[in-house]
């Protein structure tokens, strides 16, 4: 049976290729909530009703595994979903802490995400419960979102944001810095060329990707090696802006995409 992902749209496609790439036998079923999008700004209350629907949509399908691709949803619905699922749930929160605690030297760790995952506080959470000697800054950079929506990730457009949002975390003693959010890993660039070269860059995306294998090694639930994969993607609104947007994501073409009702 496949592993289902879901996002608030295409920004969980950096952890779907991060999935692909750490699991290339595994198949996947990616639903994006697309008509719903963003879930950055919305309340907890809402993003986790939101959370629930995609994750009944993607248990019709028999998976066996969810991943929460998504940081704003990870930082607010993820025990709303582990306790209504029978499935095993794994969000990018706790593995993209332990990444970054793995990394740090100093103690001094960034996040940036979305304003609801800041405003949940989940990363710091997670952080000072692994470490309570960690010291946390984070910061809310909500405009990164379009940026790498529209392609903009080098230049100056991003460049002056990243400066705007990121020139703080140079000055204070941050030597480890984790993209809490799915759509950064596509303005890395930037982001190192601003923080600086000392400061290490955690990508959540990758971290969670790691955390699925060992989950799935522990539980013997492994696709044998011998399997030939099938992906499967679902929005909930018209498909062309997600499988053309998606691509970039992804960092592959998607051929096709459903259009999917989830009342
Ligand atoms: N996928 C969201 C996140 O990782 O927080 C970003 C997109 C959004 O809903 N604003």
């Amino acid at each position: 049976s496949p592993i289902g992902v879901f996002d608030s749209g295409v920004g969980g496609l950096t952890v779907l290729k991060s999935l692909m790439e750490h699991l290339p036998h595994e198949s996947t079923v990616y639903l994006g909530d697309t008509a719903r999008v963003p879930y950055g700004t919305k309340s907890g209350e809402v993003v986790t009703r939101y959370s629930l629907k995609n994750a009944e949509f993607l248990l019709e399908r028999g998976i066996k595994l969810l991943v929460v691709a998504c940081n704003t949803a990870s930082s607010v619905a993820l025990p709303a979903l582990e306790a209504a699922l029978p499935v095993p749930v794994v969000g990018v929160i706790g593995p993209g802490a332990q990444a970054a605690l793995a990394r740090t030297q100093g103690g001094g760790v960034g996040v940036i995400g979305t304003q609801g995952t800041i405003r949940s506080g989940a990363y710091q959470r997670a952080l000072e419960a692994q470490d309570p000697r960690v010291r946390v800054k984070a910061r809310a950079c909500p405009l990164f979102v379009p940026l790498a929506e529209e392609g903009w990730t080098t230049g100056d457009v991003p460049m002056l944001t990243a400066r705007e949002y990121l020139g703080e975390f140079a000055r204070d003693g941050v030597d480890t810095l984790v993209l809490g959010c799915t759509h950064y890993p596509l303005l890395k660039g930037v982001i190192q060329e601003v923080v600086g070269p000392r400061v290490a860059l955690v990508d959540s995306a990758e971290a969670t990707a790691q955390a699925v294998v060992t989950l799935l090694e522990g539980l013997d639930l492994l696709a044998p090696a011998t399997s030939t994969p099938s992906h499967a993607y679902f929005v909930t609104d018209v498909p062309e802006r997600f499988t053309e947007v998606g691509a970039r994501f992804l960092g592959r073409p998607i051929a096709s995409a459903e259009q999917v009702d989830l009342k």
